[in-house]
């Protein structure tokens, strides 16, 4: 069995497993060369061949555990009709949402046009040594719908007006994309990925009242999905805070990813029945190497004793240095005992 997948599914703890969110990317060079011959990031994103190397990529440097598809979490709006541009420092924006054009999606559609991501998985696990994983993921509903609708006001904070008005067509999304996601989920797995990763990134900007409708309720809808199907599941509820106790009560995943701001002893004395992953500060990476291994050093002596997989609280930043990176997989694997 891969060695994630023992981790989640089997309680295993005397190993921990080790990849970075955001592996595959911008802090490569080798990615950048890629990415420079490419402009159209959704189009690489759907070119299998490309994908399956640059997934591949960072494994090719440093002794992982896991891989991570490189795919996006927003070829799930561009596939379902809206347009998505990658251009500048902003983020991405996507084209005006039309209701009436998104309800006339089917899932035939969304399968034959998401089909080079399956591809793209099938090459990378023939190639992968069979004791890693092979992580697919999805980003969860109210992640992908902040994009689609547009609802952020600034880098850090919700269009509250915005989410007012749109309540409705909000709902309308939710129910439906619930059921596309768990089409690509079991897509991805019986193409050959072995671990689901639900990205909530924006959670942490969902106001308390919506939390259950928003976040959880559409979360406990995914992990049950992959529970039936005996597919092991992380959930990223980044930002939720001491939300985090709500959300593994009520949706309860195999492991949940911490982001930087969650206190690890507050988690592990407070979290139950679920494996933890990550939680380092990615900015941490940029300092000198005696407080990247204390940092990294005080994880693995917190979860020590249980299941954990070692990770950051968000992914890798483009300025991280290559081979920073590498010593803190070597240092993690010379302590992993
Ligand atoms: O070169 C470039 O400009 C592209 C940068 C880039 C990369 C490398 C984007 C644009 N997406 C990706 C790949 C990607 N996206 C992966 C690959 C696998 C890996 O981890 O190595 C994954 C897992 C994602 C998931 C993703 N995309 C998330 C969830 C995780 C997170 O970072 O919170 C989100 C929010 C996105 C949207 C997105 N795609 C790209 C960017 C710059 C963003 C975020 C923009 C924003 O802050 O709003």
């Amino acid at each position: 069995m891969c060695l994630l997948k023992e981790t989640l599914l089997e309680k295993n703890k005397t190993f921990k497993p080790v990849w970075f969110m955001r592996q595959a990317g911008r802090y490569l060079p080798e990615f950048r060369e890629i990415r420079s011959k490419n402009t159209n990031f959704i189009n690489l994103c759907l070119n299998s061949k490309l994908s399956s190397e640059i997934t591949l990529q960072p494994l090719k440097r440093f002794d992982l555990d896991a891989a991570i598809i490189f795919s996006d979490i927003l070829l799930i709006p561009y596939v379902l009709g809206q347009q998505v541009n990658f251009i500048g420092k902003n983020g991405p924006t996507l084209s005006e949402f039309n209701l009436e054009k998104f309800i006339k999606n089917n899932e035939q559609k969304f399968i034959k046009q998401i089909n080079p991501v399956y591809e793209a998985i099938k090459i990378t696990r023939n190639k992968l040594n069979s004791s890693k994983s092979l992580i697919a993921f999805i980003g969860a509903p109210w992640t992908l719908i902040i994009y689609m609708l547009n609802l952020k006001k600034s880098k850090e904070s919700l269009n509250l007006k915005l989410l007012e008005k749109k309540r409705a067509e909000i709902r309308m999304i939710l129910d439906k994309i619930v059921n596309y996601l768990c089409t690509h989920i079991e897509n991805q797995v019986k193409a050959g990925a072995d671990v689901i990763q639900i990205f909530d990134s924006w959670a942490g900007l969902i106001p308390d009242e919506n939390l259950e409708e928003y976040c959880y309720e559409p979360n406990k809808k995914l992990v049950q999905f992959c529970k039936e199907k005996k597919i092991p599941v992380i959930c990223f509820p980044k930002g939720l805070n001491k939300n985090y106790l709500n959300f593994n009560e009520t949706v309860k995943p195999n492991g949940i990813s911490l982001d930087y701001e969650v206190d690890p002893i507050w988690a592990k004395k407070t979290l139950t029945n679920v494996v933890f992953q990550g939680g380092m500060s990615p900015k941490i990476l940029l300092q000198n190497d005696k407080e990247i291994y204390d940092e990294a050093k005080k994880y693995m002596d917190i979860f020590s004793d249980v299941p954990y997989i070692f990770n950051l609280g968000h992914g890798l930043l483009p300025e991280t240095n290559p081979e920073t990176l590498g010593k803190l997989v070597n240092f993690i694997k010379e302590n992993n005992v």
